[in-house]
């Protein structure tokens, strides 16, 4: 039972006592995907039968109010719950404390939830087109079962989460900070940022012009927040709603694409790897239009694109505004491990941008069949 991310056994178990888990613990894995929360399966024994557990610790430096965002995840699991869905459909619940809550502060202020334990499958990469039509459709099925739900009850957890132009600002200011003189290595990606700054922030400005509605939105789409059935491949769920805000459809789709479009990984060091893989890129569109189509509007439909590039941009300059500054916000395995990521989204955002009109015409072609 190895364990790391600065968690002691002693303090698992006792969070674990906190939610009520009995039997004897029988191990603790370090779940390492995801940048943010440190997440640990938990396994009991009781009577020689074993039980997991999903154990998460949420990083309040990125979530300065854990609260509001287990008011949100409750709200939306609710309403999802509510309405008929497919038989594959599991449900993530938070376990409550004797008290009635569902997380834990500890006596060091660190915030605990603890979850069922989903056996399945996740994909960091994937090459299997099926798997990303399902992905498409499970990030679809989620958006329009909350089309009914009032965006205006949710906490705005992050503010600002996906508002590029904003992101940008911040960026140009480190860039100008330059606190640890790492900016001379990055002239090219500074230079490309400043170039593509404007298309990036057509999005928000068609937002904010009315030209495209608020709905309630993942705002992380990452292809590893689906879980998948180990036997028939069917998508079981859609995780991690920690980011789950009032947002753009686009955001959703382009994020998703950003990461399932990918021929490489989203740290791949060798750049001749990464690329927009077309094929992916229909896949998933296919599930997502067919989930979505019946509402959403022609604006919508047409921004697809852009949400693809404007995600991938925006994430490259997140990458490298972290690096800029310290690599305080994202984990990194290494150092220099936020310059690798942002290079690789930066080469993705071009590739993306040099296809831009094949994806503007496999959307079109897909809506049709999708409408007739
Ligand atoms: C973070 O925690 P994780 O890995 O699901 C980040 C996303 C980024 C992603 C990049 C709250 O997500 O916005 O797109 O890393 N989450 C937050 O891999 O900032
Ligand atoms: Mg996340």
């Amino acid at each position: 039972m190895s364990i790391s991310f600065n968690a002691s056994k002693e303090r698992i178990e006792q969070v674990c006592r906190e939610f009520r888990i009995s039997g004897e613990l029988a191990d603790i894995t370090v779940i390492t995907q995801g940048h943010i929360n440190t997440t640990f399966r938990v396994t009991f024994e009781n009577d020689s039968q074993q039980k997991s557990y999903l154990l998460q610790r949420v990083n309040t430096y990125v979530f300065k109010e854990p609260l509001q965002i287990m008011s949100n995840i409750n709200a939306v699991t609710n309403h999802i719950r509510s309405k008929p869905t497919n038989q594959n459909r599991v449900n993530v619940h938070f376990h409550h404390r004797e008290n009635g809550d569902n997380y834990f502060y500890d006596e060091d202020g660190e915030f605990w939830r603890l979850s069922n334990y989903i056996d399945s499958l996740s994909f960091d990469l994937c090459n299997d087109l099926n798997i990303l039509r399902g992905a498409g459709y499970a990030f679809g099925e989620f958006q329009s079962a909350l089309v009914d739900f009032d965006v205006s009850t949710l906490h705005d957890t992050i503010p600002n989460f996906h508002n590029t132009p904003k992101r940008l600002e911040k960026f140009f200011a480190s860039v100008k900070a330059d606190e640890y003189g790492r900016a001379c290595q990055v002239r090219e990606e500074i230079e490309f940022t400043e170039k593509y700054a404007d298309i990036a922030s057509q999005l928000m400005a068609m937002k904010d012009a009315g030209e495209l509605p608020l709905r309630v939105t993942h705002n992380d789409t990452k292809s590893n927040n689906v879980l998948f059935d180990r036997e028939t491949g069917a998508p079981l769920t859609v995780i991690d709603l920690d980011t789950v805000m009032p947002g753009l459809v686009a955001f959703d789709f382009g994020d998703a694409i950003r990461s399932a479009g990918n021929t490489a990984a989203e740290d791949e060091a060798d750049l001749s790897l990464v690329s927009l893989d077309l094929k992916k890129f229909t896949a998933f569109a296919e599930g997502f239009i067919q989930a979505t189509a019946g509402y959403l509007t022609e604006n919508e439909l047409e921004t697809l694109p852009l949400g693809a590039f404007t995600l991938t941009f925006e994430q490259a300059v997140r990458f490298l505004d972290d690096y800029l500054t310290g690599d305080k916000y994202f984990r990194t395995e290494y150092p220099g491990h936020n310059l690798v990521r942002a290079k690789c989204q930066y080469v993705l955002a071009k590739d993306i941008l040099d296809k831009f009109e094949d994806m503007q015409n496999i959307i079109k072609k897909i809506t049709k069949d999708v409408l007739k």
